[in-house]
């Protein structure tokens, strides 16, 4: 199949502003094309990807992010906005494509999907979080049956069309996270660090075991992450930037744990499986996406959502956790070329 990837509209892909859904792009592409097909990506100016696809940079003005709207707030068109300019791009080539597949979370992709000739697809990555957006995916998903993916069933039950939405789950190209059977003193917390994300109660965790805590992601919301420091100014914790997966797997592998500390429904963690593959164990909140991955008492600890007690008892019981059993887990149920056959199987389906 010819297809072209319509990028998030919230940052360059490779700048980390696009979260969980640059790496979900990245390898859906990297499946697609070990499988023949031919893939184009249409994303914001200065996007990168560390693979031989076409890319065509789009300028304009980011979005504004989704998770940062309240449920009942209208839509938000900034002036010369790069979504709209990626989009009046698709429908001037999209004759060349079978199928347009769209990434961003964003109105504007779902409202013009009838007006477009060539069928499209839409990976849904984040839960529902806005009342405008989840009337424009239900009248998508009625009128273009099987056309919305997700990436898990508990994203999809936050939706009132959960039953129509195609559960996707993962995957990652396992030849790039090395398992380390031999852990340092360190945990970890990946993320864009955003209030949603929950960081101050890895901080609030750590600062109690006084185990050292390494923080890797985009810095999104810098009051945020100022408030955290002036909370818990002798808090281990250290905050090493963001970093390409090379960079970061080798830091991560290191640690004894992941914490996952989520606020909202995560849709997936796909840093939650990059940290099983390197043979992290998670400890994390029990919601949303980590619910479907983590096997408690396996592969790590699902504890109480929002509580700081939980994360330190994990802490506290990490030795029963087996590492390799992490990395076995990864490797039965996210390696690349499932998901991406998975994949595959969905955006056939349309065309049938
Ligand atoms: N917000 N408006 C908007 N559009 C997106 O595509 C978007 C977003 N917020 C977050 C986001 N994408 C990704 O970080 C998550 O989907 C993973």
């Amino acid at each position: 199949m010819k297809l072209l990837f319509l990028s998030t509209s919230v940052g360059p892909l490779g700048s980390g502003l696009g979260g969980g859904v640059e790496l979900t792009l990245l390898n859906i592409a990297q499946a697609l094309v070990t499988l023949g097909h031919q893939i184009t990506v249409v994303a914001p100016q200065g996007s990168k990807l560390p693979l031989p696809v076409e890319m065509v940079e789009i300028s304009g003005a980011l979005q504004v992010p989704a998770q940062t709207q309240t449920r009942d707030q209208p839509i938000e068109m900034p002036p010369n906005p790069v979504l709209g300019r990626m989009w009046d791009y698709a429908r001037q080539v999209q004759a060349r494509y079978d199928i347009l597949v769209n990434f961003a979370y964003d109105w504007l992709p779902f409202y013009l999907t009838p007006f477009l000739q060539t069928p499209m697809a839409h990976l849904v990555s984040m839960g529902s979080l806005n009342d405008v957006m989840d009337q424009i995916v239900g009248a998508v998903v009625d009128q273009f049956p099987g056309s919305i993916g997700v990436y898990t069933r508990t994203q999809a039950e936050t939706f009132p069309f959960a039953n129509q939405c195609v559960a996707l789950g993962s995957g990652l190209d396992l030849s790039l996270y090395e398992f380390c059977p031999e852990p340092e003193a360190s945990l970890c917390w990946l993320g864009r660090i955003s209030p949603e994300k929950g960081l101050e109660d890895a901080v609030a965790a750590v600062n109690k075991t006084r185990t050292p805590l390494k923080i890797m992601g985009q810095l999104q919301d810098v009051t945020y992450w100022e408030t955290i420091q002036a909370s818990y100014p002798n808090a281990p914790i250290q905050y090493l930037g963001f970093k390409t997966t090379q960079e970061m797997q080798e830091i991560l592998r290191k640690c004894r744990a992941l914490l996952v500390t989520s606020r909202w429904v995560e849709a997936f963690g796909n840093v939650l499986i990059e940290s099983l593959a390197c043979g992290v164990p998670v400890i994390a909140y029990a919601r949303g996406g980590p619910t479907e991955i983590i096997q408690d008492g396996q592969t790590g600890w699902l504890v109480r959502p929002d509580s700081v007690p939980g994360l330190i008892a994990g802490i506290q019981k990490l030795d029963q956790i087996s590492r390799q059993a992490c990395r076995d887990q990864v490797e039965q149920d996210y390696a690349l070329p499932v998901y991406g056959a998975r994949v595959e199987q969905w955006l056939k389906n349309l065309l049938l």
